[in-house]
């Protein structure tokens, strides 16, 4: 493992000696925002003044640069528009930078937010953004894609703002992201610097609130660099390889991975924090290393032990999330659902039974999480089942999309619950019916 570590850097170094001279000018398609608007599909928004295509020509590599450093691993050079347009560097201080369904699908070979140390933000209301490959595409393509960078480099690398402290970021309230990697940041060290480990920190940071982000693998903070994430709404991550029978990559979640400087690793040490909340759900499919190709206890022991140094938290850092490994399928997932009583990370029928059994129940605060109360105020009541309805279908399906098609009727429901019940079954009623007309309100 190592020494794949240490011959990937290698080849990084000597590729990024090649590419990416300090102080030159950065190649790729930079974002400029010349355009009327800021959407990505705008041709005037790109130094190229063309919009990033193709990607998928070669999703190892991307692009077709006769002269770069990955030629002839891409042998073609007519199959994806002018040099590098699909290289993006997102590096202008205070720009945001759109993908709404109006785009359509976009796609990258690497998309560097935040590139060389810039304050910038990628925002994604809809539509999808493609990096390197789908990391559902048929495994027997053996295909790997590349990255999304929140944050990358340090200030003043690639020829990107020197200002010190920058922030990257990426808002995501819809649509669907397809990459290799997620980093946040990916942090460099300066070699122009006595320690090059004394280079100045980037900051990068996640909001989504929706949508659905695909990637191999997912890493929250690099050396100094900051890295957090915010997950809210029905926001997913699938973390997932796509390489069969190659587990160098894939399906890891971490948090300060090592750096390596001439092969050394060197700890990361910037404040790393991921909050998740509401429908939000991450579905973790096997781990990034030699050892382990899928989730076992250990992995929920790693994942735990981020809970404990207060790095993974959930409810905006009031609660702990629920770590559960369903390992019949090999799935780990993280939540922090409230109508999740049997704490498997998906509201679903066996919540529901929950729910009908506990009601009526009082006591504690917070003991009765297990009998149905969603809202931990101590007792199982209609309020506990409007969660739950909010909620339901949430996490059930391996995909980890809104999946039973349908939330049930609440009349029905109502029905269902109350087929069981003897004493007190028109106190029930009436509590559901409520709690009906009531959510009609909310929701208009
Ligand atoms: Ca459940
Ligand atoms: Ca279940
Ligand atoms: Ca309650
Ligand atoms: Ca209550």
């Amino acid at each position: 493992m190592k020494s794949f570590l240490k011959s990937i850097l290698t080849n990084y170094l000597a590729v990024a000696s090649l590419w990416l001279g300090i102080g030159s000018a950065a190649s790729g398609n930079l974002w400029i925002g010349g355009g009327g608007d800021n959407l990505w599909s705008n041709i005037d928004n790109w130094s190229q003044q063309v919009v990033p295509i193709n990607a998928f020509a070669d999703p190892r590599f991307g692009f077709d640069d006769p002269a770069g450093p990955f030629y002839p691993l891409t042998p073609s050079t007519d199959d994806d528009g002018p040099i590098g347009n699909n290289d993006v560097k997102l590096q202008e201080n205070g720009t945001v930078t759109l993908i709404d369904d109006s785009v359509g699908i976009a796609s990258a070979f690497g998309v560097r937010v935040g590139n060389g140390g810039a304050t910038n933000t990628l925002m994604i209301s809809g539509g999808r953004l493609d990096i390197g490959i789908d990391p559902n595409v048929d495994p027997s393509a053996n295909a790997v894609g590349w990255h999304l960078q929140v944050g990358r480099g340090y200030p003043g690398f690639d020829g990107g703002p020197t200002d010190p402290n920058p922030k990257a970021t990426v808002i995501m309230s819809g649509g669907e992201v397809n990459t290799n990697g997620v980093l946040i940041p990916e942090q460099f060290v300066n070699h122009n610097l006595e320690d090059p480990t004394d280079s100045e920190p980037l900051n990068g940071e996640l909001i989504m609130s929706g949508g659905v982000i695909n990637a191999r693998w997912m890493n929250l903070g690099q050396l100094k660099g900051n890295g957090s994430a915010e997950l809210s709404g029905d926001a997913v991550i699938n973390i997932k390889s796509n390489v069969a029978n190659d587990p160098s990559n894939g399906g890891h979640l971490s948090f300060n991975r090592n750096w390596f400087l001439n092969g050394l690793p060197v700890p990361s040490s910037g404040n790393v924090s991921l909050d998740i909340r509401d429908n939000a759900i991450i579905n973790i499919y096997g781990h990034l290393s030699g050892l382990i190709q899928s989730p076992d206890v250990s992995e929920v022991t790693r994942y735990q032990s981020h809970v404990d140094a207060g790095e993974l938290t959930a409810d905006s850092g009031a609660d702990e999330p629920t770590i559960f490994l369903d390992d019949t399928i090999g799935l780990l997932k993280i939540c922090a659902l409230d109508a999740d009583f049997d704490s498997d990370c998906d509201t679903d029928d066996d919540d529901l039974l929950a729910w009908q059994t506990g009601y009526g129940m009082t006591g504690t605060p917070g003991d009765l999480t297990t009998f149905g109360d969603a809202d931990n105020d101590g007792d199982v009541d209609g309020a506990d089942f409007l969660e739950f309805q909010i909620e339901y279908g949430t996490g059930v399906s391996d995909d980890a999309q809104p999946l039973l098609g349908t939330v049930p009727e609440p009349s029905s429901l109502v029905l269902a619950c109350c087929a069981t019940m003897t004493v007190g079954g028109r106190r029930r009623l009436i509590n559901a019916q409520s709690l009906t007309s009531s959510r009609s309100t909310h929701t208009g």
